[in-house]
């Protein structure tokens, strides 16, 4: 079971970074109710050699490892294999519901920030900016989408095929069309795998050069990000992970044997600066980049004391 859902993020089968999450918190939940033994020593272990193999599927949404150390840490202090295994059933469901609740009100709070008329842009397939869109749509506001390809998975079509059964108009792109319609943008709306401690966000290859034309253009740039996607270790000097994915999802391996010199690469994400963001929309409320540490503080737990203990285990006690 672990293994099965490992290999379907792995390969994306299973893929955006609140559904990798929830999944994860699911696949803890269901491999807690088949472990059989009878000490909790090996409950545990079982457990943390299953986080272990979840955590090294994809490194950069943070999402996962939020999502796994919480449902882990609802192991803390827990008596016997039975408390244990209800200890998990409890906080992956909580976090489960937590998740599809954030996504909602993200959606509702996002929604109001598209205007009748509106022509909105959007990268990838993200759950929670696509959620605010078919928000605003099922609130009777008529407005225009641009949605990008997607270069190399094309998640864009997954994307375009929502907005058509939700009934919105929307116009696909090749990734590098943005620039030329962006003086038609109204909105540019895109999630995120990532929000750093100083507001920047890692998203979908190709949105940092959409920030930037957005930014050229002046049109504002809205990021849809519950607050699970907020990277508290970035405090410490942490740096997201980037995923560099198989070169043949970009150029099937048989061409590249005809091509010796050349490196096919494919990053699979990249940051765009706190300064090329506008707002960003959590369920706690929309805020400004430069408020990231709050929601690290106050919904990650992240205070001052987490911090000290945390560098001093890394760095050793000061002199
Ligand atoms: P939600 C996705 O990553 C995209 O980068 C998307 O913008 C982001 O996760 C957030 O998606 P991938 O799994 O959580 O396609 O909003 O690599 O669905």
């Amino acid at each position: 079971m672990i293994t099965e859902t490992a290999e379907k993020i792995r390969s994306m089968e299973i893929r955006g970074a609140g559904r990798i999450a929830r999944s994860a918190a699911a696949a803890l939940r269901d491999y807690a109710a088949e472990i059989e033994t009878p000490d909790l020593e090996g409950f545990v272990s079982g457990m943390e050699r299953a986080a272990e193999m979840l955590l090294e599927t994809r490194p950069t949404a943070v999402s996962l490892p939020n999502a796994i150390h919480t449902v882990m840490a609802s192991l803390a202090g827990s008596q016997t294999v039975k408390d244990a295994r209800e200890r998990i059933t409890r906080s992956a469901n909580e976090f489960i519901l937590g998740s599809e609740q954030a996504v909602d009100r993200i959606a509702a709070i996002g929604a109001r920030h598209i205007r009748e008329g509106d022509t909105v842009l959007t990268h990838c397939n993200s759950e929670a900016a696509l959620g605010c869109i078919l928000e605003a749509a099922r609130s009777g506001k008529e407005f225009e989408v641009f949605a990008t390809e997607v270069r190399p998975r094309n998640q864009g079509l997954l994307t375009i095929h929502v907005l058509n059964d939700a009934g919105v108009r929307t116009n696909y792109i090749v990734d590098s069309a943005v620039r030329s319609f962006m003086n038609d943008v109204d909105l540019v709306v895109v999630g995120a795998d990532a929000v750093t401690v100083n507001g920047a966000v890692v998203n979908k290859i190709g949105t940092s050069q959409i920030a930037l034309a957005a930014h050229e253009a002046r049109t504002p740039f809205m990021v849809a990000a519950e607050t699970y996607k907020f990277a508290p270790r970035t405090l410490l000097g942490e740096l997201i992970a980037m995923e560099e994915r198989d070169s043949g999802e970009v150029l099937p391996r048989e061409l590249q044997a005809d091509l010796p010199l050349v490196r096919v690469r494919n990053p699979a994400f990249d940051v765009t600066p706190a300064e090329y963001v506008d707002l960003i929309v959590t369920e706690k409320g929309a805020i400004p980049p430069q408020m990231a540490y709050i929601i690290i503080r106050d919904y990650l737990g992240w205070g001052l004391e987490e911090f000290n203990r945390e560098f001093v285990s890394r760095r050793g006690e000061p002199e």
